[in-house]
């Protein structure tokens, strides 16, 4: 079972997991749950969607993840696990084939700790956005995550590597690209002009395999973008 529309509340819930594959409940256009996704993919793991309509959450899918976000990943065994980088982690240690994450624990720890770094640059796309719709001046926010971005190009320039892990993409590449593939979306492209590794790393992100099964145009980020913003998400948008 793979519906692609969203599933709202008073849907039936879906049955167990089958024995042979994971069952992803997501939204199409979440960054988030395009993290795990990427994972997925990555990996090579057999899994269904089931995408959520957020606004009317269906109340089974409530009883799975009372917090009401996705990702969400169950198991056959019925097994829940939530939140885009524990999803990913658990992925990562329960399919040992191609490891994302590092063998060594202090590169892990250095994995975990620029996700820690990335997640508070995270709001700073949505404030540019933001006050671009309301016709604010976003100047301030954009040379914050100038800033900001300038500091990752340092950190490819210093470790010399074509990713953030070295140069293979490891889990932290497919963390922070989501936000990436945003980026025209939240109106802010104009930051990465003065940032050319971080430029080419975005350059490298698109020729990978997962990136490419998981991307959605610019025009749907930003019909699907307009839509949430003026209070009506489609989350059907494209299909
Ligand atoms: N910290 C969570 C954030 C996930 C998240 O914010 N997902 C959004 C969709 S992009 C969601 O489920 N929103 C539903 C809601 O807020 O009710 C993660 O990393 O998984």
């Amino acid at each position: 079972m793979s519906a692609e529309k969203c599933l709202a509340e008073g849907s039936p819930a879906p049955g167990p997991v089958p024995q042979d594959r994971l069952r992803l409940y997501s939204m199409r256009f979440c960054p988030f749950a395009q993290r795990t996704r990427l994972v997925l993919h990555a990996k090579g793991i057999k899994f269904d969607t089931i995408n959520i309509h957020l606004k009317q959450k269906p109340g089974w899918f409530l009883e799975k993840n009372p917090d009401g976000l996705v990702p969400v990943i169950e198991t056959p065994a019925g097994e829940v696990v939530c939140e885009s980088h524990i999803t990913s982690e658990y992925l990562d240690e329960v399919y040992p084939e191609k490891k994302l994450l590092p063998a060594t624990p202090f590169g892990r720890a250095e994995q975990k700790m620029l996700l820690e770094h990335f997640s508070k640059i995270i709001p700073n796309f949505f404030k540019i956005s933001s006050a671009k719709r309301k016709g604010d001046d976003a100047s301030g926010f954009e040379a914050e995550l100038k800033e900001k971005f300038t500091k990752l190009n340092e950190r490819l320039v210093k470790r010399k590597t074509s990713f953030f892990g070295g140069d293979t993409i490891t889990l932290i590449d497919y963390m922070m690209w989501p936000f990436f593939e945003r980026l025209e979306m939240f109106g802010a492209q104009r930051c990465l002009e003065h940032t050319p590794e971080l430029k080419k790393w975005t350059e490298r992100m698109l020729e990978d395999p997962a990136v490419k099964a998981t991307i959605h145009s610019t025009d749907h980020h930003k019909a699907f973008f307009k839509s949430y913003q003026d209070g009506e998400p489609d989350y059907d948008y494209g299909l």
